[in-house]
């Protein structure tokens, strides 16, 4: 368990130094492409990790290890698309928000302990889930969103 947990924080440590690589020196055509009409533009979709990764992502990880079963409430991706600050929406500032809200989280991660990682939240579209599944879902939601920068910038480049 502990090796596999090993390998899903190598994972996040990496997604930082995968964007750069994917989306430096984009200019804003490249970033705000959209294949379709209603897909999430490269800039959009960095936004998406961005917040994910304060309010969601490392906010429901907190809660998990300082309450006792919290219920999580679900993330409502249309209502934050139609509502989300875009006021550091640069794409420097993108990449330096993320890595900075990365960081923090793995501060938080690397911190943890074996009882922290046993412990459980609820939320109503996954039902009860233990910390380690969470980093799990974290891992895999980097990997899908990364997987959309490059199918963007493919369609782009067509
Ligand atoms: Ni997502």
């Amino acid at each position: 368990m502990a090796i596999a947990r090993e390998k899903l924080i190598t994972q996040l440590e990496q997604t930082t130094s995968a964007l750069v690589k994917l989306v430096s020196g984009l200019e804003d055509n490249a970033l705000d492409f959209k294949p379709e009409t209603d897909s999430w533009s490269i800039r959009e979709i960095l936004a998406h990790l961005v917040d994910d990764e304060m309010y969601v992502m490392r906010l429901r990880l907190v809660r998990i290890v300082r309450e006792d079963l919290p219920n999580l409430v679900p993330h409502d991706e249309k209502k934050w698309y139609l509502h989300r600050n875009t006021s550091r929406d640069k794409l420097e500032e993108l990449l330096e928000d993320f890595s900075i809200q990365r960081r923090a989280s793995l501060g938080i991660i690397q911190m943890m302990r074996e009882s922290d990682w046993i412990r459980e939240g609820i939320q109503p579209e996954y039902g009860q889930f233990s910390a380690e599944k969470w980093l799990e879902k974290w891992a895999g939601h980097d990997v899908v969103h990364l997987k959309q920068i490059n199918q963007n910038l493919a369609a782009f480049q067509k």
